[in-house]
């Protein structure tokens, strides 16, 4: 017993990096927060100490082996009444509106500060289980997933540093701007939680909520979807990339370039291996969450796409129009009330494509055909 005990404890330090403080705040507002904890600390140990400081010298200077004897005075005066309630009540009003309330109250009032004075908006939207980060002054629009291998969640690989910490596109901010972010989703309430900002916010179906946030220091800073949202729930991590204004700027530049590189290549005929590789990299970042990477699904939650009559049916009809719950209708208009979100908004036409074709030939499925990007193009 004591042994497996000890190993446990041996064994923690070198699994985990312990650490015992809060991590180190990365804006004005997780600073002042960290700030008020701090002093509430301080104020509830005071009266702890002193609270049990009383007591604990009254039970050993009165106890009874040492034959002490109580007191037998009642009804003191009125006015020796009236001064033992207000005196504690006095001390109350100072600790709790002085000491406490005006901090807290001071932090409250930061953190809803978003008034229109931001230097930029990023509008993020949540669904089962990724985020969606736009930039509407810039036109850029990504979806942020996790980018952690299957291969380590299954326990086959042994984990990385930043497990379940990782996406494939971070949100990219500048340092010392004031970035408002307005905040929505598509399915079911997410929270979006970086500890380091001091900011946490749901996003809620059919709502706009805002917070904010000005980073002081360039890094790397991770957070968590802080809200139970289903299966996935734990797979669907923030990953914000804070860096300089001229990095920034050259961020944008490189991104828009590429958003320009997408829609030149969805103008183009891809060959199949094309669109099953590109089919293969999507499948793996957002739809193995639910159809599971051998695409048998979860029974009775998330249908199998393996011999699924959808995929292994047509998507289009003779005249060139979406087959009406076909395969292609569902990747992109989702099922309304379901699980299957509708792709639409979150990918481009050749992501579309590609991860159509793949399912269509993956997982045992053989309809030895494709969609291209332009024939998604058409029916938007
Ligand atoms: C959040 C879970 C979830 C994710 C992520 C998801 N799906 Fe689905 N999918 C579902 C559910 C649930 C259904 C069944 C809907 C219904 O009731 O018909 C479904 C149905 C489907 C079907 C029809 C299968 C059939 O036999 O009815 C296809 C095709 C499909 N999904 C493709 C995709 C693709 C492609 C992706 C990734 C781009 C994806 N799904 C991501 C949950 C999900
Ligand atoms: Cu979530």
């Amino acid at each position: 017993m004591l042994a497996s005990i000890t190993a446990v404890l041996c064994a923690c330090p070198a699994r985990a990096e312990l650490t015992w403080n809060f991590p180190a705040p990365a804006t004005p507002l997780a600073l002042d927060t960290l700030q008020v904890h701090n002093k509430f600390m301080v104020i509830t140990m005071a009266i702890f100490v002193a609270v049990f400081a009383v007591m604990i010298y009254s039970i050993v200077t009165h106890r009874k082996s040492r034959d002490f004897k109580a007191s037998r005075f009642t009804g003191p005066s009125t006015a020796v009444q009236i001064f033992w309630t207000a005196v504690p009540f006095l001390i109350l009003i100072f600790i709790d509106f002085i000491l406490m309330g005006i901090p807290a109250y001071h932090s409250v009032l930061v953190m809803q500060d978003t008034r229109g004075d931001a230097d930029m908006v990023v509008k993020i939207t949540a669904s089962q289980w990724k985020w969606q980060y736009e930039y509407p002054s810039e036109g850029i629009r990504f979806v942020s997933a996790l980018a952690t291998p299957q291969a380590q969640i299954d326990n086959r690989e042994a984990k990385g540093e930043h497990y379940l910490l990782e996406v494939d596109n971070p949100l990219v901010l500048p340092v010392g701007k004031k970035v408002r972010f307005l905040l929505t989703s598509t399915d079911v309430i997410h929270t979006w939680w970086v500890p380091q900002f001091g900011t946490k916010r749901d996003a809620i179906p059919g709502f706009i909520r805002e917070t904010w946030a000005r980073i002081e220091r360039p890094g790397i800073y991770r957070g968590q979807c802080a809200e139970l949202c289903g299966k996935g729930h734990g797979f669907m991590p923030v990953v914000v990339q804070a860096v300089s204004e001229a990095e920034y700027r050259q961020w944008l530049v490189r991104k828009k370039a590429a958003q320009a590189a997408v829609a030149v290549g969805a103008a183009q005929v891809w060959s199949r291996d094309e669109l099953m590789k590109h089919g293969r990299k999507i499948y793996e970042t957002l739809c193995v969450v639910c159809h599971q990477a051998d695409g048998r699904g979860i029974p009775n939650v998330f249908p199998a796409l393996a011999g699924s009559k959808v995929v292994n049916g047509p998507f289009l009809d003779g005249k060139g129009r979406l087959v009406k719950d076909g395969h292609l209708d569902r990747v992109m208009n989702g099922k309304p009330n379901t699980a299957m979100q509708a792709f639409k908004d979150t990918l481009n036409d050749s992501d579309i494509a590609a991860v159509v074709t793949f399912e269509r030939n993956a997982f045992g499925n053989k309809m030895d055909d494709q969609v291209q990007p332009a024939q998604v193009k058409v029916l938007r």
